[in-house]
């Protein structure tokens, strides 16, 4: 049995079989959501085994708070990352921490996220949702909020990263990459099941032969972002690219391989995009049914940018939406979109005062339920509500960004961008929602509103009633605010 914890067995669905163990117990397409709704009881740790694997899933903060504790532990990589080994290799989220390449790299990408990075990165990402308004200006003003999100996203990680466009205000369809891409995860996640079973290499090969023309796709558009690179070097020379192709580490010399630089694009094209457009779509989904919050926003971006709807905060105004900030907080406090992170222990200890833990024995923060701890955020730990006192205990156990030197690097360019872009959507127009949606999720790595339809109207910011309907397009304001573009014909 993998991740065997010296033989000990935690509680565990009821009906456990001989062979088949747990897989009754859980739905591999929506395993979050499975959890959520059947085994929440079983908490504040319990354990699901499937396919020789056991997985413990750790549920309340207490415990939670003990695994964050980095002297006593470090990440440790879960069969889900793991699966993704073969398409992300060694780059930065999948590395084992002892792996070279990640120091190397992690020393060597920490300065595209400082201060100064996210200042040259802001008019990138501002320049992005204008075009995001541009098609929704011209559209209907009903919208599939996670597939515009995740539009938005992947261009502005493609474009600030990379300097790598996806065409994807300019077109229906999805640029062949993020299809391969979504192949590629699903592989992955499929490899992660399947790893402890004896004929697992075999299924595996089968996997990747099955999809070997997307994987080859994947694999030419990295490298083709490398090679075009290398050919016109003068764009964005400080850039993810660009710092991983020129620089070499200060203090040892050492420079990433162009296999590694391959992973590092792909990890960052994925993790800098999903993970965020989750935590946006969310944010909107809450927004949209908790008029008094949407209204807070709203008066927030009226009085921070004023009254004209094209209005782009400063890289420094982006720090003063402080509501909207508490909104994105509450949003990735109830659907963390990365839902969990796996902890092992440096040397053997005892967690919880109980339960002996052996190096390579690891447990999962399983964040959905350890951020809804009641101990920690009382009893309406469920409910959405961004003015919530911070806990005084153990607050530090909302963790949607993971913890100590793997955490997430990406987290002030995920706030950054995930505020902004609420600011203004929430500025320039009035936001409904379809009141007999019911939440979906769907579960890839990432958690992700499903099917989420909003209407959209054009909002003549500080009166907070919607603008009136203009005939054959979406409704404009009464008045032409200063600086109103003309609008161009709609382009998806
Ligand atoms: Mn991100 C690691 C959540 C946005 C790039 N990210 C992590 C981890 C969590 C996480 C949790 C730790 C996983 C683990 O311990 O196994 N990340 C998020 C969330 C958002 C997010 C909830 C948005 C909201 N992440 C981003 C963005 C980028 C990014 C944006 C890039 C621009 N994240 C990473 C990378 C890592 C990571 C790279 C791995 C860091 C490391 O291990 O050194």
């Amino acid at each position: 049995m993998r991740n065997a914890w010296s033989g000990h067995t935690f509680p565990h669905p009821a009906g456990r079989r001989r062979w088949m163990k747990d897989a009754s117990s859980m739905d591999p397409d929506r395993p979050v959501q499975y959890i959520l709704e059947h085994h929440r009881h079983l908490g504040p740790i319990f354990e699901i085994v499937v396919f020789g694997q056991k997985f413990v899933f750790v549920t309340d903060a207490e415990l939670a708070a003990e695994l964050n504790d980095e002297s006593r532990f470090a990440k440790a990589n879960s069969p889900a990352l793991d699966g993704l080994r073969g398409i992300a290799g060694d780059g930065l989220f999948t590395a084992y921490n002892e792996e070279p390449n990640w120091q190397l790299a992690h020393d060597l990408l920490v300065p595209a996220f400082t201060k100064q990075a996210m200042q040259r990165y802001h008019p990138v990402m501002a320049e992005t949702l204008d075009e995001l308004f541009t098609v929704w200006d011209a559209g209907t003003g009903r919208v599939d909020a996670s597939a515009d999100m995740t539009r938005l996203t992947l261009e502005t990680i493609g474009r600030t990263g990379f300097s790598q466009a996806f065409g994807s205000f300019t077109t229906t369809e999805l640029h062949p990459f993020v299809e391969g891409m979504v192949t590629a995860l699903t592989i992955g996640r499929r490899k992660g099941v399947i790893g402890a079973l004896p004929a697992a290499k075999l299924l595996e090969r089968r996997l990747d032969r099955q999809h070997a023309e997307q994987l080859d796709y994947v694999n030419r558009f990295l490298d083709d972002i490398v090679v075009a690179r290398r050919r016109a070097p003068t764009s964005g020379g400080d850039d993810l690219l660009g710092i991983m192709l020129d620089q070499a580490h200060p203090e040892t010399g050492a420079r990433l391989s162009d296999e590694n630089i391959r992973y590092q694009i792909l990890t960052f094209l994925v993790a800098g995009h999903e993970t965020t457009s989750g935590a946006l779509s969310f944010a909107l989904y809450y927004l949209v049914r908790h008029p008094e919050a949407l209204a807070k926003v709203q008066a927030e971006t009226d009085a921070i940018l004023g009254p004209d709807p094209d209005a782009t905060p400063s890289y420094e105004q982006v720090a003063r939406f402080r509501y909207i900030r508490k909104v994105l907080d509450e949003a990735l406090r109830l659907w963390p979109t990365a839902p969990g992170y796996a902890r092992t222990p440096r040397e053997t200890t005892t967690l919880g005062g109980r339960w002996t833990m052996t190096p390579g024995d690891w447990a999962l923060v399983f964040l959905p339920l350890v951020q809804r701890d009641p101990a920690v955020w009382g009893e309406t730990a469920d409910a959405f509500d961004p003015d919530r006192p911070r806990p005084p205990r153990l607050a530090s156990t909302a963790k949607p960004f993971g913890t100590g030197e793997r955490a997430c690097i990406g987290r002030q360019f995920a706030v950054h961008e995930a505020t902004m872009a609420l600011a203004r959507i929430l500025h320039r127009y009035d936001v409904t929602g379809d009141p007999a949606y019911e939440l979906r999720i769907d579960e890839r790595l990432t958690l992700m509103p499903q099917g989420m339809e909003l209407t959209l109207s054009r909002r003549t910011p500080g009166l907070s009633a919607p603008g009136g309907a203009a005939p054959g397009g979406m409704p404009r304001p009464r008045s032409r605010p200063p600086g109103h573009r003309a609008v161009p014909k709609p382009s998806y």
